[in-house]
This record gives structure tokens, sequence and C-alpha cells, in this order.
């Protein structure tokens, strides 16, 4: 594969030449998806500045931070890992990043999907990666770990592989979060419901194990006779958000609906999330999913959901100073309205939702909080930006 060097937009004008000129609002709004450098954008309570840090990218699906301030960042379209300074925009691609699965058009869904730097990062060096492997006749989701050295992975092996191999190339899921030194994976139904409630096969579930990928004995189906051990929660359709709560250690996960239905789900231990047996979606033809139910004891409900759909991606939970009234918010990427969903949360429930900016089309896929507690954010545009307060005494509240 190619692998180009590219050099992105360099921003380093003044703050004041940077409050946004009519032309550039008018670029903004007349392509659906076009962004304004220096855009300043209302909020709630405040007001954001729009960054451009790099355009022209490949479906930017993730971005992770390196304890030195430079990033990971992951384009899925290409299955391009590349090393990103985030205040040139400077991207240089990595060597050593696996052949994967890509996606022949924007109607499938292969490539790189999500990029982890472990918390422990400047002891042990672990860097995750999670992507689709195979062929067009066979590929799944899998999950490896690798170290960074000179420019290139080296020490990569495999941790997880979705099982079996499937033949089509959509609802991978691929989201990853480490917490307590578990490594959490989603894995989507392959656009095959029934296997969400097949506890025999990885697909439609959310997998746990140990952050060297070996299976916890204290999974809930590790001792069951034909059930994968690595199995968390099931009954899922192609989650792809993920992350822990650090005020209280929960872990949500958001899953794409069929046509509505998009759902935020606290992920527990052995649950069935309902899929395709109870949903508030739809068929995409407008007809009820099987016998059109939206409840049914034993599955576990929603603690959220969209009607109509939001097609989430990427999620975080914002602990950063930058922003005090986004403080323990959830922040989760939407790519068919264009925004910045921002979730007010307490004890598992979604108490308000506040979609930013209005008016966009921005399809944003990639939400990730940086050191500075500034917020990243990638779209199918193929341009990674960096929200600020847009005035730094007048920080968000
Ligand atoms: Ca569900």
């Amino acid at each position: 594969m190619a692998r180009a060097i590219i050099t992105a937009a360099i921003l380093s004008l003044p703050a004041t030449l940077l409050t946004p000129s009519r032309d550039m609002l008018a670029q903004a709004v007349s392509g659906d998806t076009a962004v304004a450098d220096g855009e300043v954008i209302g909020v709630e309570n405040g007001e954001v500045r729009v960054t451009v840090v790099a355009r022209g990218l490949s479906l930017p699906s993730a971005l992770a931070f390196l304890p030195d301030g430079r990033a990971l960042l992951a384009e899925r379209m290409a299955g391009r890992l590349s090393l990103l300074e985030p205040a040139t925009g400077t991207i240089v691609p990595l060597g050593g990043v696996p052949s994967m699965h890509l996606a022949a058009d924007r109607e499938e869904e292969g490539g790189l999907f999500d990029v982890l730097v472990h918390p422990g990062y400047a002891r042990n060096g672990w860097i995750y990666l999670s992507y689709s492997e195979g062929t067009p006749e066979g590929n799944t989701t899998v999950v490896d770990r690798a170290r960074l050295q000179g420019g290139a992975l080296v020490a990569r092996e495999r941790l997880f592989t979705a099982r079996p191999y499937v033949r089509n190339s959509i609802h991978f899921g691929g989201r990853m979060a480490l917490v307590d030194g578990y490594l959490f994976v989603t894995v989507g139904e392959r656009n095959e419901r029934e296997r969400a409630q097949d506890l025999g096969q990885h697909h439609g579930k959310i997998i746990r194990l140990h952050q060297d990928g070996r299976v916890p004995k204290d999974n809930p189906f590790a001792r069951r006779g034909g059930a994968m051990g690595e199995i968390w929660s099931w009954g899922h359709r192609n989650p792809q958000g993920l992350a822990s709560n650090p005020a209280d250690g929960r872990l949500w996960a958001h899953e794409h609906g069929p046509r509505g239905g998009d759902e935020v789900n606290v992920v527990r231990r052995g649950v069935n999330y309902g899929w395709p047996i109870i949903t508030y979606g739809r068929e995409y033809t407008g007809e009820p999913v099987g016998e059109g139910l939206s409840e049914r004891e034993g599955l576990e409900q929603p603690v959220y959901y969209w009607l109509p759909s939001i097609a989430p991606s990427g999620m975080e939970f914002y602990t950063g100073r930058a922003f005090p009234g986004w403080r323990g918010s959830l922040l989760v990427g939407a790519m068919s309205r264009g925004h910045l969903n921002r979730l007010v949360v307490r004890e598992g429930r979604v108490l308000h939702e506040e979609r930013l900016p209005a008016g966009k089309r921005w399809r944003v896929r990639l939400v990730r909080q940086g050191p500075d507690g500034s917020v990243y954010l990638g779209t199918d545009a193929g341009y990674l930006l960096r929200l600020t307060p847009a005035a730094p005494a007048q920080a968000v509240r």
C-alpha cells in the first residue's frame, strides 16, 4: 500500500485573526460537510472555536494520545495508522501496520476501526488496534497489540479473532476500551441478526479479555459448554462506541439501530441487550422488526435511544478543564445527523441531550479528548477538528 506523507494544514494565526469572516461561514454552510477553520460556534452555555488540524483524511476513525503529546491517528478507509503532531497537524504514517480487509467502497465498512494507547504505556509500551481481516469471501473483526519503535509497529501479537469469518463487509463493531486491566471489544452482528442471540459465536457481542488476550475465568460464559468464553454481553446490533465512566466505573456502549432505535446501554456482565428480538427501530422498508416488540422480560432496555437515528460513532466521557460545563458528559459522534452529541448522565441514566453545533452536516465518526481538555472530532469529509473555548477567560460553563 502506498504510504504517502501527508502534510496537513498548519494553523499559526494569532487568535485575533480567527474571528470567522462571512466568507468562512458561507463556506461552512454551503457545502454540507465543509468546515471553516477558526469558526466560532454557539453551544448551550458558551462559544466554541473550531480549528482544522488536518484535512483530506480517509474516514478518520480513532485518535489515541501518547504521553509525549503526539497522537496515533487511525484512518478506517485506508487502513492507515499515523503519528500526528497536534500542534502542527503534521502526519507521518507508521510502518509495520498489518494488512487489512479494506472497504471496496463507502457502502462497505471494513478497515482500521480503533486504536488505544495502554494507560501504562510509559512502562509497557503497548498499543492496541482493531481492524477487519480476511477477504470478501471470509472476514472478521480482530484485535492486535504491538509496540512502537522507530516509526513502525513491532512485536505485534494477536489478542482476539471474532469467530466465525463472515462473507459480507458490514457491521464489524470494532471499538475497544481498556478498563482496570481488562480489554473490552465490541463486535457487530455482521448484518446477520440471529448471530446476536447465538452464544456460540462472537458476532453481536461485547467481549471481555485480560489485557494480554487471555479469557478471564469469571466471564459469564467461560464455563458453559457451547458458548464462547470471551463474551461479556450479547444481543447487540452494531456497537461503535465504548467508554467507561471514570466517575463510577460503569461501562457504556452505543449501537446502531436499523431505521431508528440507535441505543445507549450500560453494559453489564452476562446481560442480553435484545437485538433482534426487541428494538425501537424498524426495518429500512418501514416494516416492524420481527414481532415488532420493543420490550420483553429477560431482555435489557437501553438507557437511552434515538428515534430517528443519529448513527452514533465514537464515545468519550469528558473530564477536561477546558470546558467545565461539559465535565462528566458523555460525548458521542453522530454521522447521519452530522453533529457532536453531548449527553448529561447521572447514576447510569441520561438526563439531557445537546446536539452541537446545530445545522452542520459533519458526520462525526471520531470523538477524543486531548490532553489539554480540547475535544478532537474526525469527520467523514476527512477533517480532524479541535474544539477549544472561544475565549480562554470565558470557558464554556
Ligand atoms: Ca437493545
